[in-house]
């Protein structure tokens, strides 16, 4: 199992569960220093990821891109695949296959989170379904022509009405033969307002899972909640997960401690 640290490039995401704000340069700079295995990237749009930049700041850090967001699509754009408007949609699934090609340039996986959207009023559910499946069609066959997986992403009752729970994610994704080139991210957060049970979940999701989120109870550093982390990395480890633990969390009580607790929760939880 790998560590790796957020970094929001996205101003309008501000008080969101990032663990970084102040650049790429800085990230880099920081996350390598604490000693963690990679970093998620949070952009604006896909022409902010530019790939020789980040590459030089991989090599230089030798730090890899654990994986990218597209859910500025979302809070800065307002762009969903669920959205009633056909063109809003057209525009979602484009915004989220450049992504994938420039996160796929990268060697990482793109993640789709607040861009699924949800069944809006007045739309069907088997609809809305329908449009989830093409925009995760569209996104695994960039991901597949670049090399790495897509990354779908349940989330809680508060902000998604398509998938809360990860079991029933997963058994779309089989249904509609998606399974494979589209993994499951789970966060621990969702889960933690989800789930009966986290650690069984994720040993029933198997070779699905492709990423997590590594999230205290509250979303602050894993160390600050009240999650019992043992069982889960225990989970981890007889699915024989290799991906990342991701620290998608508030920057509480600030960016460096929140790196710091997440950092010395990962070695103590992985030793
Ligand atoms: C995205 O990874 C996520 O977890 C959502 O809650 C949006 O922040
Ligand atoms: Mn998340």
């Amino acid at each position: 199992m790998k560590s790796a640290v957020t970094v929001s490039l996205v101003p309008e995401a501000v008080g969101g569960p990032f663990v970084f704000w102040d650049g790429l340069e800085d990230a880099f700079a920081q996350a390598s220093s604490f000693g963690f295995d990679g970093i998620e990237i949070f952009p604006p749009e896909p022409s902010a990821l530019d790939v020789k930049a980040v590459g030089a700041l991989v090599q230089r850090h030798d730090l890899p891109v654990a994986a990218v967001g597209t859910g500025a699509g979302w809070v800065k754009h307002r762009l969903h695949l669920c959205h009633p408007e056909v063109e809003i949609r057209r525009m979602a699934r484009e915004f989220i296959v450049a992504v994938v090609r420039q996160a796929g340039a990268l060697g990482a996986p793109a993640i789709l989170g607040s861009m699924q959207g949800r069944v809006e009023p007045g739309v069907e559910r088997e609809q809305a379904l329908e449009w989830l499946t093409e925009g995760l069609s569209d996104a695994a066959n960039a991901a597949v022509a670049a090399g790495v997986v897509f990354l779908y992403e349940p989330l809680n009752r508060y902000e998604t009405n398509l998938f809360n729970r990860q079991l029933d994610a997963a058994q779309f994704l089989a249904e509609r033969s998606l399974a494979g080139e589209v993994r499951i991210l789970a966060d621990l957060f969702h889960m933690n307002i989800e789930e009966e049970d986290l650690s069984a979940t994720l040993v029933g999701l198997g070779a699905s899972l492709g990423h997590l989120h590594f999230a205290d109870s509250n979303r602050r550093a894993l160390g600050y909640g009240h999650t019992s982390a043992l069982p889960i990395v225990e989970s981890l480890k007889k699915i024989n997960y290799s991906g990342y633990l991701s620290a998608e969390v508030f920057p509480f009580p600030d960016s460096k401690s929140a790196a710091q607790r997440t950092i010395e929760s990962f070695r103590a939880l992985t030793a």
